[in-house]
């Protein structure tokens, strides 16, 4: 039986997280000072982070759609509009609910600022800024936001990505497997009379079951495969770059060896079998679908008697 690694998972988490730092800062700018906006957009393009101004306050919503910022830096007085407002307002759509946003005034009474803060934002930074202050501010939000973002995509029993992770992922999966013309491959695994288990051995030692499978999922998987806990006792695995055939051989490979540990509960021992359906993305054109197969193909192998991999 294999304990969850914590250093490595953490390990893992870090690695993660390097590759999607890889990938530029992306920052809004509000500010009808323009001279001031394109200075602070070229000390952080400089610093290698995508910047977009918002020139009219009043498109916020559809800009903030279009370019997805990682934080927003809020001027708070602009002609027509308060970027109290614009902050609140942004607040109050769910997918703008986490985002950094920082306003950047000449503002120095303190209660002022407090105020600002107290009705939607995050926090405050001081007109005239320093190049240096200004990078710094932006880079130490956004890759907190990001580390809070991975963090919040784990399943806390495994480790392993999460239901709604896993959801997302395969979309961009999909949509990247489309445009290289390259298959990929979706599995989803559910273990055999579950409840059994816990019936019999108690729910810790289940626990310790579903962490095991979670364990052997993540060393069978490669570096570019997402391996992620679906629910209770079922994972799904997204491989690009694997057609049908080469899934099946990788996933009944996978109970092959999850149906040979030996499991051992008060001096009993026992084996757990597993399950799986697979779904190729060259039959199925979009995420839904595929995942709908490879549960049907689940569905198929558990009527046609358990311990099997269908496609
Ligand atoms: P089947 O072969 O048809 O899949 O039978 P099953 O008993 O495995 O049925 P099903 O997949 O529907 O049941 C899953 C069970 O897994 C139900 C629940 O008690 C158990 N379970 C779900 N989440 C957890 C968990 O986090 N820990 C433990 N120990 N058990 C869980
Ligand atoms: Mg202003
Ligand atoms: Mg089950
Ligand atoms: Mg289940």
């Amino acid at each position: 039986l294999h304990p969850v690694d914590i250093p490595k998972l953490v390990d893992r988490l870090y690695q993660l997280l390097r590759t999607r730092n890889d990938k530029p800062y992306r920052v809004l700018i509000v500010d009808d000072d323009l001279e001031l906006a394109e200075h602070f957009k070229l000390t952080l393009q400089g610093a290698g982070m995508e910047v977009y101004l918002l020139e009219e306050p009043s498109h916020i919503l559809t800009t903030v759609q279009q370019q997805r910022p990682e934080i927003i830096l809020m001027d708070l007085n602009m002609p027509g509009y308060s970027g109290m407002e614009l902050a609140r307002l942004l607040r109050l759509q769910d997918d703008w609910l986490h985002t950094p946003i920082v306003y950047v005034s000449a503002e120095t009474d303190l209660k002022k600022q407090m105020n600002a803060v107290g009705f939607a934002g995050d926090d405050f930074l001081v007109k005239p800024l320093s190049n240096e202050q200004l990078v710094a501010a932006v880079t130490v939000r956004v890759a907190r936001a990001r580390m809070l973002s991975e963090l919040m995509a784990r399943d806390s029993l495994t480790g392993l990505f999460n239901h709604s992770r896993i959801k997302e992922q395969l979309v961009i999966e999909l949509a990247r497997a489309k445009r290289s013309g390259k298959p990929l491959s979706v599995a989803m695994l559910d273990m055999d009379k579950f409840k059994t288990v816990n019936d019999t051995y108690g729910h810790g030692v289940g626990d310790r079951v579903i962490k095991t499978l979670a364990h052997l999922l993540q060393q069978r998987a490669r570096q570019s495969d997402t391996v992620g806990r679906y629910g209770g006792e079922e994972f799904a695995a997204i491989l690009p770059d694997c057609d049908r055939d080469a899934a099946w051989k990788i996933v009944d490979d996978i109970r092959q060896r999850f149906g040979q540990v030996s499991f051992v509960s008060g001096g009993r021992e026992f084996h757990v079998t597993l399950s799986a359906g697979i779904a190729a993305s060259s039959h199925y054109d979009d995420s839904e679908t595929l995942l709908v197969a490879a549960d049907e193909a689940l569905y198929h192998a558990k009527h046609t008697g358990r311990n099997r991999v269908c496609m």
